[in-house]
């Protein structure tokens, strides 16, 4: 059994190598020998940009990995944006987000520096990477404890982290059984462990990796013009209304870009830019699965997709994450992809406010709530949750996000949860919004993340009295919204003529009927 597990194993890391290790890279340090049992280990962690070698090419297997270094590897793991540092050390923004996130305490590793260079303990080091990746772990007490010989070394601080690392099998304790709790950790070993965890990042591991693996350019500081998030915070739903983090309500009204594989220009920081200086504290930004989108190029449709959110960021809006499925109508069909791509998006903006998730655009066609859009959203949430408690998230429905009633009379068991409503004027009317009073009244939280002035094919008209219908109605009762489209496309819902330079500033000129008339509603 045990032989045959092995030769699957070889098998698997042959495979491996072959498709993600470029020949001339592998086995590339001087230092690292054919064979070696951490050769593999190795190679695949230089090769995944997750630890590097030295300037004179060699490895330093052997060499105890430095508090620093392994803070390093386990922020480039969860994609975890750098915060600012106390020092002008190389690691000091990744140590001080780990801090921030909870990591490892102030006095485990003062941000002050000292400690930054030394060897981290093997407890200390367990700690922080199941934080980092498996933060819901737990062990067995009785059972994992009795597999530690030197167990009573252990500092009681780390007995979770290291009885969940045995759990998972991420630890597994040298010849005699021992742990070390206070020795040092080789830069070998460090590779091992995190790829154990790494594999074992749920059922989802091989995408969340691949959201993982992409090099992407670190977050923009927030220029706060005086703007929205930096004063409000993080969002709550209270009842069935939208707050910031003081309790206050909060409308949030904005635009949604049209599909990123076809218009992600106008998600530049300058586009986004010229739609906050006319008022917006919103922007969408539209990731369709289908139609050319995340399935059939995953990593630069995510790739844009990071760009645009963090450009928003920059600009100091909230900003909706939206999984744009249409053609493909049941979010079910793709749960997998789509609980992985959450879980890294979540993962690297765990720390912002600005963030919120719209997980299943406009679910249609042959699916039900009860069926398959609650238990899609039950699994998403929790791959979300996993890293950000408290982001809102929005849900859709049935029928193109208009079955909010369904939701209602059987909802989804969370906190800061709300429900999506979509709507064309030139198509939907009184009897939406009689939908709306409705699920109101039964306390289901309303977001109508995605609105046109066109028909509900994004062209004809445009409608825009039954648009100041629509958003008087809205306004009365606080409800936020995002408009379809910031885009040139020759189609009357979109906001901008064809053409219109992304740099703006953006006047009459540039705007369609559409453009000008939301433009001018997002304060009123
Ligand atoms: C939604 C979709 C959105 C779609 C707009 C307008 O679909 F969320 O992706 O955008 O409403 O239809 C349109 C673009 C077009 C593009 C097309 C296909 O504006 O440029 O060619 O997507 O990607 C809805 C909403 C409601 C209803 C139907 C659709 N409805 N729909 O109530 O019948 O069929 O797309």
């Amino acid at each position: 059994m045990r032989g045959k597990m092995a030769y699957l194993w070889a098998a698997v890391l042959c495979c491996l190598a072959v498709l993600i290790l470029p020949p001339a890279e592998c086995a590339g340090f001087s230092d690292v020998e054919e064979d070696s049992w951490y050769e593999a280990a190795v190679d695949e962690m230089a090769e995944r940009g997750l630890l590097h070698g030295y300037p004179d090419g060699r490895f330093g297997p052997e060499d105890p990995i430095t508090a620093a270094q392994f803070v390093a590897i386990a922020v480039r793991c969860a994609g975890l944006p750098p915060a600012s540092g106390q020092t002008a050390h190389w690691a000091a923004g990744s140590l001080a987000a780990a801090l921030q996130a909870g990591w490892y305490d102030w006095d485990e590793l003062p941000p002050t520096g000292e400690t930054f260079d030394q060897p981290i303990s093997r407890q200390l080091a367990i700690k922080i990477l199941m934080k980092a990746l498996l933060p819901q772990a737990k062990g067995d007490f009785n059972r994992q404890s009795a597999r530690i010989q030197d167990f009573a070394d252990l500092n009681g601080r780390y007995y979770e982290a290291v009885l969940a690392a045995y759990e998972y099998g991420v630890a597994t304790g040298d010849e005699a059984g021992r742990f070390r709790p206070e020795s040092s950790l080789t830069r070998a070993e460090a590779c091992t462990l995190f790829l154990r965890a790494l594999a074992k990042t749920g059922g989802t591991k091989e995408t969340v990796s691949e959201v993982f693996d992409i090099e992407t350019s670190p977050l923009q500081p927030v220029v706060s013009s005086g703007g929205t998030v930096s004063k409000n915070g993080w969002l709550q739903v209270v009842g069935t209304q939208l707050c910031n983090e003081a309790g206050e309500p909060i409308v949030l009204r904005g635009m949604s870009s049209h599909g990123l594989q076809w218009y992600g220009q106008y998600t530049g920081r300058a586009s986004i830019e010229n739609t906050a200086a006319n008022g917006a504290n919103v922007f969408r930004v539209a990731m369709y699965t289908g139609e050319g989108g995340y399935l059939s190029q995953p990593e630069s449709m995510t790739q844009q997709l990071i760009q645009a959110v963090d450009n928003a960021i920059g600009n100091d809006l909230y900003v909706i994450i939206d999984w744009h499925i249409l053609s493909d109508g049941n979010p079910m069909s793709h749960v997998t992809e789509a609980e992985s791509f959450f879980s890294g998006m979540a993962a690297r903006y765990a720390q912002y406010p600005n963030v919120l998730y719209e997980i299943c655009n406009e679910p249609n066609g042959n699916v039900t709530w009860a069926g398959e859009v609650k238990p899609y959203a039950e699994r998403i949430i929790a791959a979300i949750r996993a890293w950000s408690p408290r982001a809102v998230i929005l849900i859709g429905s049935p029928t193109w996000s208009q079955d909010i009633h369904l939701a209602a009379a059987n909802p989804v068991v969370g906190e800061n949860l709300m429900y999506t409503l979509h709507f064309y004027a030139g198509t939907h009317g009184k009897e939406l919004r009689d939908r709306i009073d409705d699920v109101l009244s039964s306390g289901l939280p309303v977001f109508v993340s995605e609105w046109g002035t066109s028909r509900a094919d994004g062209s004809g008209g445009v409608f825009l009295e039954e648009s100041a219908v629509w958003l008087d109605f809205l306004a009365q009762r606080n409800i936020s919204w995002c408009n379809w489209s910031l885009c040139d496309k020759s189609e009357t819902s979109a906001a901008l003529r064809p053409g219109t330079s992304l740099e703006g500033p953006w006047g009459e000129v540039d705007m369609t009927d559409s453009g000008k008339f939301v433009f001018s509603r997002f304060l009123h």
